[in-house]
């Protein structure tokens, strides 16, 4: 059989149009592929919930790829060591309580579980706005294409419909700082992170991931953003229990086990 270009490119052109098409209503938008989002998008997929990942990059993986001052390696405490046996992602003792693991194979993992579970990933896609009803409910994402805002172009966005978003955009808590500009009055206000402190940090974002808006989720490091909490270092252990602690919270908004 010879291969017809033609086919090749209506075959991308008609699956992604009606996959995006389906996607202008979901249940839940995570916005942010990094870490918490994907992991938070694996439990929510695996519990039948229809998900999408917004990532504003070519690949997602976030700030997990680069490990420790680019060695390419992530530290994992004990209490999350069974996400990663969930996950499939091999790790050792270093010391006591300590454990290492690739951050390569980590993201890669991450990535896989996520997707096979049935989370839609949609990268090159930035979430530039949100909807927000009567001030108070966040009820959609106003997203475009990442290309667009690094080019400068005026062009307009496209809207998704969402019950819940979460917030997984990492340090510059991206969805929480569009609705402090947006919400009058001045009643939602998102701090920022504190300095290093690893275990106060870690510790942290055991009730920093929470929801902190109607149909507004905040996991991983905008968490601790949020919240004036302090920042961690290369260990991910809090970022893998945020996400999984906000797919637990979601769950119970929509009423789902
Ligand atoms: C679409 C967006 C947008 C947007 C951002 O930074 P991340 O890895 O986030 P977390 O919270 O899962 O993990 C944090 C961790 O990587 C980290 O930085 C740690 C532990 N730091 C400690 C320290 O002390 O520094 O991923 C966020 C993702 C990225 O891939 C962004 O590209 C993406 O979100 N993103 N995608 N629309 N508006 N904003
Ligand atoms: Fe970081």
């Amino acid at each position: 059989m010879e291969l017809d270009e033609t086919l090749i490119s209506r075959a991308i052109i008609d699956d992604f149009l009606r996959t995006l098409s389906d996607y202008v209503s979901v249940d839940v938008g995570i916005v942010g592929g990094g870490p918490s989002g994907l992991v938070c998008a694996t439990y929510l997929a695996r519990a039948g919930v229809k998900v999408a990942v917004f990532e504003r990059k070519l690949s997602v993986g976030g700030g997990m790829w680069g490990g420790g001052m680019m060695f390419p390696r992530i530290v994992v405490q004990q209490e999350a060591t069974r996400i990663l046996d969930d996950f499939g992602i091999r790790y050792r003792e270093y010391r006591p309580g300590y454990y290492i693991a690739g951050s390569i194979e980590a993201v890669g993992r991450l990535t896989s579980a996520a997707a096979g579970a049935g989370a839609e990933i949609f990268n090159l896609m930035s979430v530039e706005d949100v909807m927000i009803r009567e001030n108070k409910e966040v009820v959609g994402l106003v997203i475009n294409w990442s290309a667009v805002d690094i080019a400068g172009l005026h062009v307009d966005p496209l809207t998704v419909r969402t019950r819940v978003v979460v917030d997984a955009t990492g340090h510059p808590a991206e969805v929480c700082r569009i609705v402090e500009r947006k919400v009058s009055g001045g009643a939602f206000k998102v701090p920022g992170e504190q300095s290093m402190w690893a275990d106060r940090g870690e510790r942290a974002l055991i009730s920093t991931t929470k929801e902190v808006y109607p149909g507004l989720v905040v996991a991983g490091m905008a968490a601790n953003a949020v919240a004036g909490g302090p920042r961690m270092g290369p260990i991910f252990g809090g970022m893998l229990l945020s996400g999984e602690i906000a797919a637990r919270i979601v769950k119970e908004k929509l009423g789902v086990s």
